[in-house]
């Protein structure tokens, strides 16, 4: 497969879009797709400071890398959450993050189509929060305790993943909150969104988030039209080095059951979850489910001060038993 911009040997062929891309090429392309894609959507200017959600793997490094070449103020935040049992998952990943951030990788121009010169580029801060030193116990501990041992901690750790993201970005005067999803990510959560017809995620899934009220923080996606295959190439054409494996609690959930069913799908029909996700974001943006997202009245969490629609302490507060501030 030749390049189809200057006939070298191609790294990537995107069935879908009908293009096959030599590194360098593929990495002009990259770049330009992630600048239009936040521009189209209107995540954020060059003014504002970014808060990229960084896990260690891909999708995350990758965007950081992305956002710093474009030439945005965009710093990284880790969240220790203390899974490293079989496998030391929570300290590699941390490894990596800081990796990335130590090494030169986010300062070396390999295009043309770098913004900004390496020695203008945004120096990025990280932000590192362990769940453990912080707040006392890992999240399957927390989890094992308040489930009483059933299932898997997912839900403890996105609530509170959620909320420390929430509250570092508030607190450090972040403007937006940037996460990694991807292409397959988003569709694997709108196909179980539409299965069950859950009207109210569907209308709260979007590339772009508005801070509804004082205290939250806007949430973009800007990889969200990237296939993972696409953020996987991209990183190897930059050198990033990231953690492959994934969470251990991931292995064999729903949302996974749902991309290996999407990937058949795609595998016989290439383009068909782009075609699936952005026909989503048409008829949501022609209002389809602007009457299943009714303005929720919240108020200050009593302990915490976050936004909260629950009565008195905030879910975080009561799921941690937090009765007094921890800084
Ligand atoms: S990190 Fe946390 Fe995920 Fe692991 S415990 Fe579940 S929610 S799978 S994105
Ligand atoms: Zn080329
Ligand atoms: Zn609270």
């Amino acid at each position: 497969m030749r390049c189809k911009k200057c006939n070298t040997d191609a790294v990537i062929n995107m069935r879908h879009h009908r293009l096959a891309l030599c590194g360098t090429h593929y990495d002009e392309w990259v770049l330009a797709q992630t600048d239009r894609a936040i521009e189209k959507y209107k995540m954020f200017t060059h003014d504002e400071r970014i808060l990229v959600a960084v896990s260690g793997g891909k999708d995350s490094l990758s965007l950081w890398d992305a956002l710093l070449r474009l030439g945005y103020q965009a710093d990284g935040l880790y969240i220790g959450l203390g899974i490293n049992d079989p496998e030391p998952y929570s300290d590699v990943s941390l490894e990596k993050t800081r990796a990335f951030v130590a090494s030169d990788v986010w300062r070396v121009p390999t295009t043309e189509s770098d913004v900004t010169s390496p020695g203008t580029r945004h120096t990025p801060l990280l932000h590192v929060v362990d769940i453990e030193q912080t707040y006392g116990k890992t999240i399957p501990q927390i989890a094992r305790e308040k489930a009483r041992g059933q299932g898997r901690p997912c839900a403890a750790c996105g609530l509170t993943k959620r909320y420390v993201m929430n509250r570092i970005a508030h607190d450090k005067g972040y403007a937006v909150l940037a996460t990694g999803h991807n292409l397959d990510d988003e569709v694997a959560v709108l196909f179980q969104n539409t299965m069950r017809w859950q009207t109210g995620y569907l209308a709260r899934q979007a590339p772009v988030l508005p801070a509804s009220r004082e205290g939250l923080t806007r949430k973009v996606k800007p990889f969200v039209r990237f296939y993972e295959r696409e953020t996987a190439t991209y990183a190897l054409v930059r050198g990033i080095d990231y953690i492959y494996d994934e969470c251990p609690h991931a292995v064999g959930n729903l949302t996974n059951f749902y991309k290996t069913l999407l990937n058949q799908l795609e595998t016989e029909s290439p383009g068909s979850k782009l075609a699936y996700y952005l026909e989503f974001l048409r008829a949501r943006s022609e209002g389809l489910f602007e009457k299943f997202n009714p303005t929720t009245e919240l108020h200050d969490c009593e302990v915490c001060g976050q936004p909260t629609t629950a009565p008195g302490r905030c879910a975080f507060c009561r799921m941690w038993d937090v009765s007094a501030l921890v800084q």
